[in-house]
């Protein structure tokens, strides 16, 4: 089985290591393809980001859906351009928020999402709000490191996410907890030992999701809204 993995954002540092962390869990027989669009934001960080790596995004899913992939995963927490890659796929097609939210349904009765900028935040809560994921989503916290500084030592990331991670389970009533960007894959698993509850990054829960849905031989259904785009001329 082959999943595409698009970091939407043009990082290429930040794909080798989405793709390396989805190598981890995907299943043996399993190839992972880890990609990102070669024009674009050099990370997503708002809504002008999110509009602004879309074309660049779809035009990834086309490339790897032409090359045979058998489902797709859009790496970044805001799942930008989701409905659009569904409408362009054959296969299923998962956003890593969305991903990560189910994930944590199955675990835990609440959950925090602890994300990069606070001006992200309203994107996670319009998310939850849209996958009907509000009643288990207590709180969106920031721990204000920007996307590319997850990877600058200097900025001690680590220390950044866990301390709001701790704060969330002090005062949010939650029981596990959903990291709020594709950069953070890495340290999930260091976190959540650490915290002893269940820490979900939305890559490694869209590898598993993307698999299960694959050998049930799930496809994106045709028949309404996600039927491929009319064939119009596009300028
Ligand atoms: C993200 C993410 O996952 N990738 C990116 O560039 N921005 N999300 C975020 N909340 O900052």
């Amino acid at each position: 089985m082959k999943i595409n993995i698009v970091n939407p954002n043009t990082t290429a540092g930040m794909t080798a290591k989405i793709g390396d962390c989805a190598r981890q869990v995907a299943a043996p027989g399993t190839e992972i393809w880890a990609c990102n669009p070669a024009t674009g934001p050099a990370s997503i960080e708002g809504h002008y980001d999110e509009a602004m790596c879309v074309p660049g995004l779809l035009a990834e899913i086309r490339r790897a859906e032409a090359a045979g992939a058998d489902a797709h995963i859009i790496a970044c927490f805001g799942d930008p351009g989701l409905e659009a890659a569904r409408e362009i796929a054959g296969g299923p097609v998962f956003g890593i928020a969305e991903a990560a939210m189910h994930a944590a349904s199955f675990v835990g009765k609440h959950f925090s999402i602890v994300t990069t900028l606070g001006r992200t935040c309203g994107i996670a809560a319009h998310l939850a709000e849209r996958y009907g994921m509000q009643r288990f989503c207590r709180n969106i916290r920031a721990c204000e490191i920007a996307v590319l500084d997850l990877d600058n030592p200097a900025s001690d990331a680590y220390a950044a996410i866990m301390q709001e991670c701790r704060l969330a389970l002090e005062q949010d009533d939650v029981d596990c907890i959903v990291l709020g960007c594709a950069g953070m894959a890495d340290l999930c698993q260091a976190i959540s030992k650490e915290l002893g509850v269940p820490v979900i990054d939305g890559v490694s829960a869209a590898v598993t999701f993307a698999e299960s849905l694959v050998r049930l031989g799930l496809h994106t259904s045709k028949r309404g809204e996600w039927n491929y785009p009319l064939a119009k001329q596009y300028l």
